[in-house]
């Protein structure tokens, strides 16, 4: 792969965007090239969580890249938006937790990409904002979806219609970074996070995700019956047995993940 840095350790995946000199933005190439890397990792039981972080130390991600969208007709607009959204929804919806490491600016599609992970942690330095209609489009990545989910409709217009720039301190006042970190340590907690989950009941964990997301979609009563049906699921897992047994030994559990 040309654009993307991947490496593991332990059951965790740590995917780096790695074009630094545009300061990581995403060509199609990049995007094709993390959708292959999101399918591949989404099938393996050995890896349990993933890291999504930027290359150096001055971006997470900065964007849809502008010099390749500049000259794109209303059908490769439509058609790059869309690689785009099916790559941040497997994201969203692979069974392992993703952690965005923020380590800069998450601009456009850069913060869409993050709005995509389970949870952002953010370095100092992060910077976070929708700039697209200053650049006469909209957020085309699922942004206008995504950002109100988290933040709320009136802020989400807000920081869409200004393109207001909010730094780490504020991002995680909204809500939208989980924790906020020194640069130098963003990685390290990011592991420490993603191991701390990785101890539970990951199978558990992962049904939790598809509880809230899938669950999110529906309307309340559906939603309820949703986990009600994941509830129950639970209760043919080895986890289970092992989590309640162990509880009542008090002892450590051991989970296998299944
Ligand atoms: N695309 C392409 N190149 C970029 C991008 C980007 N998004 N961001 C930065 N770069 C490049 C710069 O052009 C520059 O290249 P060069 O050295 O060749 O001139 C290099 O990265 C370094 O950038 P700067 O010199 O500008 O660095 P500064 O520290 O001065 O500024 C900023 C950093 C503030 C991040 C600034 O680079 C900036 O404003 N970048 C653009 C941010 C932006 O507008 N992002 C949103 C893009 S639109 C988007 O994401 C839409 C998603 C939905 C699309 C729908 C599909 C059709």
């Amino acid at each position: 792969m040309k654009n993307i840095i991947l490496k593991e350790d332990k059951g965790i995946a740590e995917i780096t965007i790695n074009r630094p000199k545009s300061l990581n933005a995403l060509n199609s190439e990049t995007l094709k090239e993390l959708g292959t890397v999101i399918e591949d990792i989404s099938q393996r039981k050995d890896i349990q969580a993933v890291i999504i972080t930027g290359s150096g130390d001055k971006a997470f991600v900065a964007g849809a890249d502008i010099v390749e969208m500049q000259n794109l007709n209303a059908v490769q607009g439509r058609e790059l938006a869309m690689l785009a959204q099916k790559v941040f929804s497997d994201i969203e919806h692979m069974p392992q937790v993703v952690i965005a490491a923020v380590n800069g600016y998450a601009l456009g599609g850069g913060c869409e990409l993050s709005m995509a992970c389970d949870i952002r942690l953010a370095s100092k330095n992060a910077k976070f904002g929708q700039p697209e209609v200053g650049l006469g489009i909209t957020p085309g990545f699922a942004g206008t979806q995504r950002l109100p989910r988290l933040v709320g409709k009136g802020t989400a217009k807000e920081l869409i219609f200004t393109t207001d720039m909010i730094d780490a301190e504020e991002a995680h006042r909204i809500q939208l970074a989980n924790k906020v970190y020194e640069q130098e340590e963003l990685m390290d907690k990011a592991r420490e996070m993603a191991k701390k989950i990785m101890s539970k009941g990951i199978y558990a964990v992962s049904l939790a995700k598809s509880a809230i997301n899938n669950g999110m979609n529906m309307d309340t009563e559906s939603a309820y019956s949703y986990e009600a049906d994941i509830f129950g699921l639970c209760f043919s897992t080895e986890d289970q047995k092992e989590g309640m047994k162990a509880f009542i030994e008090k002892r450590k559990p051991n989970f296998k993940g299944c």
